[in-house]
This record gives C-alpha cells, sequence and structure tokens, in this order.
C-alpha cells in the first residue's frame, strides 16, 4: 500500500493538466481503479487483517484525492500567472484619435428654423432639386425675360441634340415645392420648405449652391398681420430675445403682392451682434402676400383664399447667429474652423440641444 501510494503521489505532483490529473483519478479512485479493486479484497480477508486494511485503504483514498485537489489548485495558479505574464496592456500608451463628427451647423440651423415653425403648425415639405421651368418660374410668375431666367444667373441641365424643350434647371429657390404642395393638398395650407438652392454666383458673400428656408400660410382671411405675428415668433425664439420690432420696407418680388423686406432691430456692439435693442436695423428675410396667379398656378382661387410667403437665407441667418463672418467656414470641411468662431451647438448635435439654451 505504501508503494502505491508514492505511485500516485508521485504521478499526481507530475501531471501536467486538468486531464493527465484527471485520468490518474480514474486509475486510482474510479470503479475499477487500483483502489476499488483493494477495496473489493476487503471481503476476502480475515476480521483482523481487514480491521488494520480497511481504515489504511480510506486513508490512502483520502490523500490521493487532496494530493489532487492539490495539484489542481498549483496548476491553476501557474496558470493565472502565465495569463499575467503574457495577457499585459501598457496603459501609457496613447490613446487613438478619435473621430469628431457632428451636424453640420447649416443642418443644424435649418432643423432649428424648421422646429420653431412647427411649433406654429407649420408642416415640413421637401421637394426636387432638379426643376422644370414651369413650377421654378412660370408658375411664380417670373416671366420669360426677367434677368433670374438668364444663363448667367441660372444653372440649366444639359439637353441632348434635338431636343427642344425647356431645359430643366437647378432650382433657384425652394418656391417650386410651395407650388407643388398647394397642387397636392390645397388650402388651406401652412407650411415650411427648406432645402438647397442653386444660382451662378460665386464671391465673398455668395456661393452657388446655398440654403433657403420659405413658408407660405394659405387660408380665407389670411393677412399681413398674420404674417408680421408669426416672424414675430420666429425671430424672438431664433434669437433668443424676448422682444423685438420689426421693420416691414415695401420691396418687390414677381410672386407676391404686396411685398416687404423685413428688417429686426439691432446694434452691432464692439463688432457682435445684438438683436432687439438699438439703433442699427438688420435685413433677414423678404415676404408678403402670394401674388393671385401664384396661387392659380398652384391650383388655388385667388377669390377663395389668400396667403402670405416669406423666404429667408439659412446660410445668412446661421452667420448673423453665430457671429461667422465669412461664408467659406461652412464649405471648408475643417470643423476648426468653425470652432474658432465659437460654434458652440458643434458640442451638441441635437436638435433639442439647439433649441434649449
Ligand atoms: C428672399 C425672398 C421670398 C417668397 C420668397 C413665395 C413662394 C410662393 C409664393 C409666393 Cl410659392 N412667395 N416665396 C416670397 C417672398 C420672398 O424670398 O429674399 N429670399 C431669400
Amino acid at each position: 500500500m505504501d508503494d502505491l501510494k508514492a505511485k500516485y503521489l508521485g504521478l499526481i505532483a507530475d501531471a501536467g493538466d486538468e486531464s493527465a490529473i484527471e485520468d490518474l483519478r480514474v486509475q486510482a479512485l474510479g470503479k475499477k481503479g487500483e483502489i476499488a479493486l483493494l477495496m473489493r479484497g476487503l471481503g476476502a480477508m480475515s476480521p483482523e487483517e481487514r480491521q488494520s486494511a480497511g481504515p489504511a485503504l480510506n486513508a490512502l483514498k483520502d490523500e490521493i484525492n487532496s494530493a489532487i485537489a492539490a495539484r489542481k489548485a498549483s496548476l491553476g495558479d501557474a496558470a493565472l500567472a502565465e495569463r499575467l505574464r503574457s495577457e499585459w496592456l501598457d496603459v501609457t500608451l496613447p490613446a487613438r484619435d478619435r473621430r469628431s463628427g457632428t451636424i453640420h451647423p447649416i443642418s443644424q440651423v435649418s432643423d432649428e428654423v424648421t422646429a420653431i415653425f412647427a411649433d406654429m403648425g407649420f408642416a415640413v415639405a421637401e421637394g426636387p432639386q432638379v426643376e422644370s421651368d414651369w413650377y421654378n418660374f412660370d408658375a411664380l410668375n417670373i416671366p420669360g425675360h426677367h434677368p433670374a431666367r438668364a444663363e448667367m444667373d441660372t444653372f440649366y441641365m444639359h439637353r441632348l441634340a434635338g431636343d427642344n424643350r425647356a431645359p430643366s434647371v437647378l432650382r433657384t429657390h425652394t418656391s417650386p415645392v410651395q407650388i407643388r404642395s398647394m397642387e397636392a393638398h390645397g388650402a388651406p395650407l401652412r407650411i415650411i420648405c427648406p432645402g438647397r438652392v442653386y444660382r451662378a454666383d460665386y464671391d465673398q458673400t455668395h456661393t452657388p449652391m446655398f440654403h433657403q428656408v420659405e413658408g407660405l400660410a394659405i387660408d380665407r382671411n389670411i393677412s399681413m398681420a398674420n404674417l408680421k405675428w408669426v416672424l414675430e415668433e420666429f425671430v424672438k425664439s431664433y434669437f433668443e430675445v424676448d422682444s423685438v420690432d420689426l421693420r416691414f420696407r415695401a420691396s418687390h418680388f414677381p410672386f407676391t403682392e404686396p411685398s416687404a423686406e423685413v428688417d429686426i432691430r439691432c446694434s452691432w456692439e464692439g463688432g457682435t451682434l445684438k438683436v432687439g435693442e438699438g439703433d442699427d436695423w438688420l435685413e433677414i428675410l423678404g415676404s408678403g402676400m402670394i401674388h393671385p396667379k401664384v396661387l392659380k398656378a398652384g391650383g388655388i382661387d385667388p377669390d377663395q383664399y389668400q396667403g402670405f410667403a416669406f423666404g429667408m437665407g439659412i446660410d445668412r441667418i446661421a452667420m448673423l447667429k453665430y457671429g461667422i463672418p465669412d461664408l467659406r467656414a461652412f464649405f471648408d470641411s475643417d470643423l476648426r474652423w468653425l470652432r474658432h468662431y465659437g460654434f458652440a451647438s458643434l458640442d451638441v448635435p441635437t436638435l433639442q440641444g439647439g433649441l434649449s439654451r
């Protein structure tokens, strides 16, 4: 029995892994293992022999079991030590650069403006950027000889040789969307149309693609008074001021009659814009009562319905609010340029964040 003990304790001490230990356990203590065979032999012994051999066998069994447990534990410790040695991280290495993506300021301002009008019951409408001559010009009472229609000012789409139809254009304003909405939904109608527009113009204050938001409200008793209230609410909300003076200046657009350009009272103290106070006036948009011919073009009876409409440049009102002096800032993909101008909401890329301040 001492030989057996020496043999197993030696084998267990040399076992290299868990499966080797398990093999040894079966070999020694399993049903057909060496100890079991000896246990079975107890029956054939004399009572005296059994009395000394029984406890000795049990003790051997216990010793083998605890040797197995001890060996398993030390193999586990070794495995852990090996993992600790090989799987290490150098936490002092510099971190990888984070990609900093944000919603573009133009998109943020567009969302912000849209949300303000949505609160007043305006629905958002969108439409194609490549438009027909009809929707972009004729339906808006812009005559064939109008300078806006000149090749100089408008991007015309290429036509195949022999195609003599009026060429399509890159829309020069979002008004075509409003004509399409009149046709699709009729009156009453309250919509806001944000989007890209195109004009063949390129200098410090003009880019060939820019952004506009137009709005209109059509119903049986709409007047300039409704226009004034809506615009006042918009300006207060957008520029985050409690009160504002608006100045309506008579103007002319082919699609409105009467037409007015709208200025807001402001000051430019130390080069920064303050809305609502001061002795300066800042033009922010054009507006008017929708021309009867335009209502008719949209399938709405001008004897039954009137409406106001307005349009403003998103790029421009974004520059005013965030103090960005150069239009290039928007079309440089380098956001550092915008951060330089304190475009704080770049860090809060949500509509809520933009509005709650
Ligand atoms: C401006 C002036 C304006 C409109 C846009 C409009 C649209 C329809 C009918 C009548 Cl469908 N009017 N839009 C009206 C007045 C002015 O924009 O200076 N935009 C930057």
